[in-house]
């Protein structure tokens, strides 16, 4: 009899074990059972108060993850055992991942708020109809520079990045896109071009970059640059408005030859397990007030007609983050260039990136 106590007691006790290392295994893969929302975001890309409120507001309660390229999120989320809510990919990877059956339709009857975004930014050609995504926030990518640290250079030129005088003094936003982008408009080729002699060509032209540059890095370029450890950086135009608040010899740049405008739209993906509360949680973000508080925060530019309208015009009217229609359409949005050449690039960033070692 004691026996079988002692199997009872240890089955018991195995189970409890067994019981709560799947929820600590759920918690961290993004489990969303229960009145939970798994917010799958880029890093530094919201207000956490926010999220405070969410919570406070619909007794829902969220998990948050983070990630630092639309590459790493679509592996990870084609990679199955997630169950993200919500995820924020820019443009390409929204074409992307709806041709790859990624993502649920979103239901506009459940956004009321959803008419506060400005129209130019919606229906845009990677989501027409806004059908599977909502705009969050838009930027461009440019210099930003150290005016004390540059000499006469203003960077009106992809070239000027080039100049030996910037010997070990540059960064690089940790993207493929954007780094692949800037070596192909700095000779004057689009950003989403194919050819094969023009990608070699700018692998070469950003190969000669090397010597100037210090590093390659994500989120932490605003802190680098913000503490002047670098006179200049390609960086995400939001990132750039957050290093000038806290640096005044700081400015931002979009060179001559052309660059890239993007999008960051929030969807639902097919890893969703709390559609309700995805709906609640993207109605809340386009609530113009709290979409000013967000945009306050982060420093990117707001889609949200209503929320601009509540920002001081020392953010509104800043012409570098809220560049005219006119400037933005000579600008290049990123084309979905497909699985095999979207890796290609890839492969291109990787090969620069291992030239540097
Ligand atoms: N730290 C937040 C960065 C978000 C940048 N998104 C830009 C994507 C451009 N393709």
């Amino acid at each position: 009899m004691k026996q079988l106590v002692n199997l009872f007691v240890s089955v018991l006790v195995l189970s409890a074990v067994l019981l709560f290392a799947t929820y600590r295994l759920n918690a961290s893969e993004g489990y969303s059972g229960g009145n939970t929302l798994t917010i799958f975001n880029w890093g530094d890309y919201i207000d956490p108060d926010l999220i405070a409120e969410f919570e406070e507001q619909t007794g829902i309660t969220v998990i948050y993850q983070t990630f630092d390229s639309n590459e790493a999120m679509m592996t990870k989320i084609e990679q199955g055992g997630t169950t993200f809510d919500i995820s924020v990919p820019s443009d390409y990877a929204i074409s992307k991942m709806k041709e790859d059956r990624l993502l649920l339709p979103i239901d506009h009857a459940k956004l009321p708020n959803l008419k506060h975004i400005d129209p130019r930014f919606m229906n845009l050609s990677f989501d027409p109809d806004n059908a599977y995504s909502i705009p969050y926030f838009w930027g461009t990518v440019g210099v930003v520079y150290n005016r004390e640290l540059v000499g006469d250079h203003e960077f009106t030129s992809w070239n000027e990045l080039w100049d030996p005088a910037l010997h070990n003094d540059i960064l690089l936003v940790d993207g493929a896109r954007e780094v692949m982008g800037m070596g192909l408009n700095s000779l004057g080729y689009s950003l989403n071009d194919k050819n094969e002699e023009h990608l070699q060509e700018a692998k070469r032209k950003l190969n000669e970059l090397t010597p100037n540059v210090k590093a390659i890095v994500g989120d932490e370029i605003k802190m680098l640059l913000a503490n002047e450890e670098a006179a200049a950086g390609v960086v995400w135009s939001g990132d750039a408005a957050e290093m000038m608040w806290e640096n005044e010899n700081l400015d931002y740049v979009v060179p001559e030859e052309g660059s890239n405008v993007w999008f960051d739209n929030m969807v639902i993906p097919t890893t969703a397990k709390n559609i309700e509360g995805a709906h609640e949680f993207i109605n809340f973000m386009l609530d113009p007030e709290i979409a000013a508080r967000n945009t306050e925060y982060v420093g990117y530019s707001t889609p949200n007609a209503a929320a601009l309208a509540l920002l001081p015009e020392d953010i509104s009217g800043d012409e570098r983050f809220y560049p005219a229609p006119e400037l933005t359409d000579k600008l290049e949005v990123y084309d979905n260039l497909g699985k095999r050449m979207l890796s290609h690039y890839n492969e291109l960033f990787l090969e620069f990136k291992m030239h540097r070692k």
